[in-house]
């Protein structure tokens, strides 16, 4: 397969002014008719090249006389005249056979789209690239009653509708559903007083009860995008529709997102609080895309962090406000010190611009996402929330309709503050972690810092130059009172001194407050110092990062040295449990573990083997000693934390619930499942009632509660996909393999449908003492599943292949087995461009 390259980029040959499609609809036989009107980019004369893939071309014309291009498995390439045409195609397509879930598909009898990133291809010939931006008119013709496009409605009749969008985009932003669905509606004013219609669509059915939040979402979501980055809605409607086989989370087309239905549709009885915050999450993100990806998008596809990087700080300052943005940080910077760290790490590392890809479905990671939104984090630290602000004002002034880069992104912050951001750029560019030692000295009163840094080889990037890194600092007394408050450090030499003078004794420093940059902290410190920093320090994420690192070694010593656990650890924890002046959810992310994961990098970091069994032991230990340790707090903060009244989603409410759900599941290691079984009795939400079915399995009982939850919820989809999930994550480690092969055999285990693939398969992948079970069942049956899944849906096993990314960490006979299956997949005849990357980079 071919390797692109961002360096090779060049602008099309031809701007396309309008696009008109006519759709006829037929679940095999589709005919697409488009007409463009076209005219040569005097600045970058080329080539008339359409792409397009596995379309049946029927005819085509260049100003109404039929032509006959040159047509491969690619695209089309024909004579063109050097003066404006209209080039008009029709092409036939197979919606119902398209298993791949990109271009248009069926999904349930509706009709709907994936364009995102090179979909629009299946759909018709067209110039499918992103700094390509045309207006675009829509008619559909089907007997359903539901026709939806871009844009806003323009005519609609019996068995037709048409779409006008006025705002130029790529074909990537282009949508159309069809199909016997009703609207859940809604209606927003603007701030400049634009009546905006907006509808939730689903099918017929329960779904129509799960779409009230997502409307509150929406309308919260446009109110905060006016007030915080004033960007004002600019269509008469937006359209959302929940679509069950979905290869992502949501898209954010013009005017008409698609949506997974389990990022869309919640309800209390099913539906947990991270259900609902996600949801919130999710519609808030796609609804930011109108600013940030739609009205200005990408260039090329190099730049995707561009509006993913910015649209996931969007959503996260948004979640913040929504409820703690204490917990928000901690909970984003966990998943960037667990997932992306990992990613970085391995051979799957690429900076979060990327120079070259294969596939580009590939690269919608968590380095381009998460990684590229703590960039943008970091540039607001840097110059401060006023400049901010102003940056992203010009941005939209200056880049409105355009398809820019990150050099247009830099430049705004650039002229908005005079600094130079050459060496900030880096980020963008070097893959990897970087890594900070840090050493101290306090001498004479003064206090100083040593900051050293280093960034190890990634794939392709053996040398790495040193990176501006933002690096908040406080110091606190011995006494715990904070005796220099946070202070942002600017490191950008690989080594630098800071200092702090008027200090009278030695202070406790506390680093990378608020996570400030995502970088890995080198420091000889101990557990009594985690435990001191657990306790006092001002900086939430920072208190949350001591007790999370004093309970890695706690675990480490009891995994690799049979130690019990260490008093101070537990003690800590008892103190933040019983200070109820602290955030109910606050105290319940302290009391979360690093995985088993998290472990196992830990100790092939040290130069160690990582052992699952021994890792899972261990983990379970320290869950036992905990709940015997703090069992006289737990059944209080369990009574404490219970919220009366009819269920409500929000922070506060959730947050006591996630509190009172961790008492629960230490009560339950000590009460044989007698709590956990009332409340699953009694629970009127999904999230004390799945909660209760964990705990109960975690102690190896809950069958009747499992069968019984099972049996309610045949009929909804979401709830039985929880159902599967669950029960390969709390399968214990000698039956997670033969639990997920069973849960194949169940009549409504369907590959085809993702989320359904995923609640098994990603439960499995996340079962870490299961998946890596020293026989290699496990890896083989991943394997084969992902060579089955490949033959349908080739994003779906790219993305879930990642699995075996961690393999090298484990013990030669394991890591045999990984290569053996590894290399099978990558010989299966007829291997998806997409696999056959992602197995060639893991191998490589
Ligand atoms: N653009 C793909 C889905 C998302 O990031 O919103
Ligand atoms: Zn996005």
């Amino acid at each position: 397969p071919q390797t692109i390259y961002l360096k090779d980029y060049r602008p099309f040959g031809y701007h396309i002014d309008a696009v008109h499609l006519t759709f006829k609809l037929a679940p095999t036989a589709t005919r697409v008719i488009a007409r463009m009107q076209v005219r040569p980019n005097a600045d970058y004369p080329g080539a008339f090249f359409l792409h397009g893939q596995e379309l049946t071309l029927i005819w085509a014309k260049i100003d109404g006389v039929p032509v006959t291009p040159d047509v491969t498995a690619e695209g089309l390439t024909c004579d063109a005249p050097d003066a404006p045409f209209v080039w008009e195609a029709e092409v036939e397509i197979s919606p119902d056979t398209n298993t791949a879930l990109e271009g248009l598909y069926t999904s349930n009898g509706m009709y709907c789209t994936q364009c995102e990133a090179e979909g629009f291809r299946k759909i018709t010939y067209y110039p499918d690239r992103p700094d390509v931006m045309s207006v675009f008119t829509v008619r559909i013709e089907g007997d359903f009653p539901v026709l939806l496009s871009n844009g806003n409605p323009v005519g609609q009749d019996e068995g037709w509708a048409e779409w006008h969008d006025p705002w130029p985009k790529p074909a990537y932003l282009f949508a159309l559903v069809a199909g016997d669905l009703v609207n859940h509606p809604g209606t927003f004013t603007t701030k400049s007083g634009k009546d905006v219609e907006l509808n939730i669509w689903v099918r017929p059915g329960p779904d129509e009860a799960k779409c009230a939040f997502g409307m509150e979402a929406l309308k919260r979501s446009m109110t905060w995008d006016e007030n915080v980055y004033g960007r004002e809605y600019d269509l008469d409607i937006f359209n959302i529709v929940a679509v069950d086989d979905f290869n992502m989370g949501a898209m954010e087309n013009k005017g008409l997102n698609v949506f997974n239905s389990s990022c869309v549709l919640a309800s209390p009885e099913t539906s947990t609080d991270a259900n609902f915050e996600r949801i919130d999450a999710i519609i808030a993100h796609e609804y930011f895309h109108n600013w940030t990806g739609n009205r200005i998008t990408c260039r090329d596809w190099f730049q995707l962090c561009l509006k993913e990087g910015l649209t996931v700080f969007r959503d996260q300052q948004y979640t913040g406000d929504q409820g703690s943005h204490a917990v928000k940080r901690i909970e984003d910077a966990s998943l960037m010190r667990s997932a992306q760290f990992q990613e970085d790490a391995g051979p799957l590392a690429h900076p979060v611009r990327p120079a070259s890809f294969v596939e580009i479905n590939n690269f919608y990671t968590i380095t381009v996402y998460e990684k590229g939104a703590e960039l943008i984090g970091m540039l607001k630290r840097l110059v401060g929330d006023a400049a901010y602000a102003q940056a992203l004002d010009l941005y939209f002034e200056r880049h409105d309709g355009d398809a820019a880069t990150i050099e247009d992104w830099l430049a705004v912050f650039e002229d908005v503050t005079g600094r130079d951001l050459g060496q900030f750029k880096r980020w963008y560019e070097q893959a990897g972690t970087p890594r900070v030692a840090v050493s101290d000295d306090f001498t004479n009163g003064t206090y100083s810092l040593t900051l050293r840094q280093h960034t190890r080889p990634t794939p392709g990037q053996p040398d790495k130059a040193p990176l501006v890194i933002p690096f908040a600092v406080g110091l606190i007394a011995p006494s715990g009172a904070e005796v220099v408050p946070t202070q942002l450090l600017e490191l950008t030499e690989e080594e630098q001194t800071f200092t702090f003078g008027g200090l009278s004794e030695k202070p406790v420093p506390s680093l990378l407050r608020d996570f400030s940059a995502p970088v890995i902290l080198e420091r000889d410190t101990t557990n009594a110092e985690r435990a001191f920093l657990m306790a006092n320090d001002t900086d939430p994420y920072n208190r949350w990062q001591a007790g999370d690192a004093l309970a890695s070694a706690v675990l480490m010593d009891m995994i690799t040295e049979d130690a019990a656990p260490d008093a101070a650890y537990l003690d800590g924890l008892a103190a933040i449990l019983r200070d109820d002046s602290l955030d109910p959810a606050f105290r319940a992310v302290m009391l979360d573990l690093p995985s088993e994961d998290e472990l196992a990098r830990d100790i092939a970091e040290t130069g160690g083997v990582p052992d699952p069994m021994a890792i899972y032991h261990g983990l379970e230990a320290l869950r036992v000693a905990r709940a015997q340790h703090l069992q006289d707090i737990s059944p209080r903060i369990y009574a404490d934390m219970q919220v009366a009244g009819p269920y409500s989603p929000d922070a506060k409410s959730a947050g006591k619930r996630r509190l009172a759900n961790s008492a629960l599941s230490m009560i339950t290691r000590l009460d044989g499942g007698v709590a956990a079984a009332r409340q699953f009795e009694a629970a009127d939400n999904m999230t004390n009632k799945i909660s209760a079915l964990a705990q109960l399995m975690n102690i190896g009982k809950g069958e009747a509660q499992s069968a019984a939850f099972r049996a309610d919820w045949k009929a909804d989809r979401l709830v039985t996909d929880k159902w599967f999930g669950l029960t390969v994550a709390r399968a214990a480690p000698e039956d997670a393999v033969g639990t997920a092969a069973r849960l194949t055999d169940e009549p409504d285990f369907d590959m085809g449908n993702p989320n359904r693939f995923r609640s098994v398969f990603g439960a499995l992948a996340n079962h870490h003492a299961g998946f890596h079970d020293a026989s290699g069942a496990g890896y083989r049956l991943m394997g084969d599943w992902l060579g089955k899944l490949d033959a349908k849906n080739p994003q779906a096993a790219a993305r879930m292949s990642t699995a075996f990314e961690t393999w090298r960490r484990y013990d030669p006979d394991r890591q045999a087995i990984v290569r053996e299956v590894l290399e099978a997949l990558a010989g299966q005849d007829g291997l998806s461009r997409d696999t056959s990357e992602m197995v060639g980079r893991m191998l490589a």
